[in-house]
């Protein structure tokens, strides 16, 4: 039967990532294919720590393994886990020459040879917002590749670069749906896990953020330590109808900005002057992929996350990331304290 408008179909116009993964790379000519590999290793990566995830209470995975990590933080017994799932499943992909996760101190250097096949570092926060886990929150892996760096003088040295050198970059949300998240620098992608396929299925191409959105998402618990101009802006956005929304993981936070719209940030406090977020991690992937749908993503008053030179490849940064007209609303405010 001829397909119509009014009728329904059980088989829809399916593309999945590994589909798409393959079509953006036929479109340039001179590609390996060792990038589309390694977002094929991200997407099983992503396929396993989402099973662990949905069945953490059921396998006794929940709470802290009782050691902290390189930021001093406490590992969850998940931490963990997604970690191993994503060092085993990347290293194993000849392209990866280093691999850097927040939660190992030293990079894991894979394959340095000259002449060898490696060509990417990848960096990733396996299992950010980990302590919603507990509570059946919503959680995310972010990952940003770069290009390996065959002149630096020592391995490490590739992974210092801007964010603005990232080839890739990406996040997983586990929420109730598994969504994949991605940008190669021509737009933002977007797939979502069909359980019943097992494969993740595009739902959103070249993906924009809304130009503004009356949202704000911050730890206001920390308000009193912000800097003046973020307590400003805060006034300004709960004196004009603003709505507050904190998941308290940067990946379903940052998800749902760059869907509806408003901004995300997370402030320098009196605790944390230089802020929580790693820039490495967490903020260049996510200001990559919110530039790419057309956001912005400053550390402050001139200052692009992705122009941020890294000295350390665990250091912090403040975020203000979301709808373009959001963050200048509070760059507006920062500028008009002095900070
Ligand atoms: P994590 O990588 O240790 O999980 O920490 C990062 C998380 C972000 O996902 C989230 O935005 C932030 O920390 C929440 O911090 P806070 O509890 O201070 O609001
Ligand atoms: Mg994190």
């Amino acid at each position: 039967m001829p397909a119509d408008s009014k009728s329904p179909s059980l088989v829809r116009d399916l593309v999945t990532l590994q589909g798409q993964i393959l079509a953006q790379q036929a479109r340039h000519p001179e590609a390996t294919g060792t990038l589309s590999w390694l977002l094929s290793a991200l997407s099983i990566s992503a396929k396993i720590i989402a099973s662990h995830v949905r069945r953490a209470r059921l396998e006794d995975v929940l709470g802290a393994v009782g050691s902290s990590n390189v930021q001093g933080e406490q590992q969850q017994k998940l931490d963990v886990i997604a970690n191993e799932v994503l060092l085993r499943t990347l290293g194993r992909r000849e392209g990866v020459a280093i691999i850097a996760s927040e939660e190992n101190e030293e990079p894991m250097i894979l394959r340095t040879e000259k002449d060898g096949k490696a060509r990417y570092c990848v960096l990733f926060d396996p299992l950010d917002g980990s302590s919603n886990l507990d509570v059946c929150g919503a959680v995310g892996t972010i990952f940003s590749i770069l290009r390996y760096d065959r002149r630096a003088a020592h391995a490490e040295d590739s992974l210092l670069q801007p964010g603005s050198s990232q080839v890739a970059a990406g996040y997983i949300l586990y929420g109730p749906s598994t969504v994949f998240t991605f940008t190669i620098g021509n737009g933002v992608d977007m797939f979502v896990l069909d359980p019943a396929i097992g494969a993740f299925v595009h739902v959103e191409r070249e993906l924009r953020i809304p130009a503004s959105g009356k949202s704000y998402s911050v730890n206001e618990g920390n308000r009193l330590g912000f800097p003046a101009g973020y307590q400003a802006y805060l006034d300004f956005a709960q004196n004009n109808g603003y709505s507050s929304r904190y998941a308290g993981a940067m990946v379903a936070d940052v998800h749902r900005t760059l869907l509806k719209g408003g901004v995300f940030l997370y402030p320098p406090t009196t605790k944390a002057p230089a802020g929580k977020l790693r820039l490495m991690y967490e903020a260049n992937p996510m200001a990559m992929l919110v530039e790419q749908a057309g956001g912005k993503a400053l550390a402050g008053p001139g200052q692009r996350i992705l122009d941020e030179r890294p000295t350390n490849i665990h250091q912090r940064t403040p975020v203000i990331i979301g709808s373009p007209d959001e963050v200048d609303l509070v760059i507006q405010h920062l500028q008009a304290s002095g900070a």
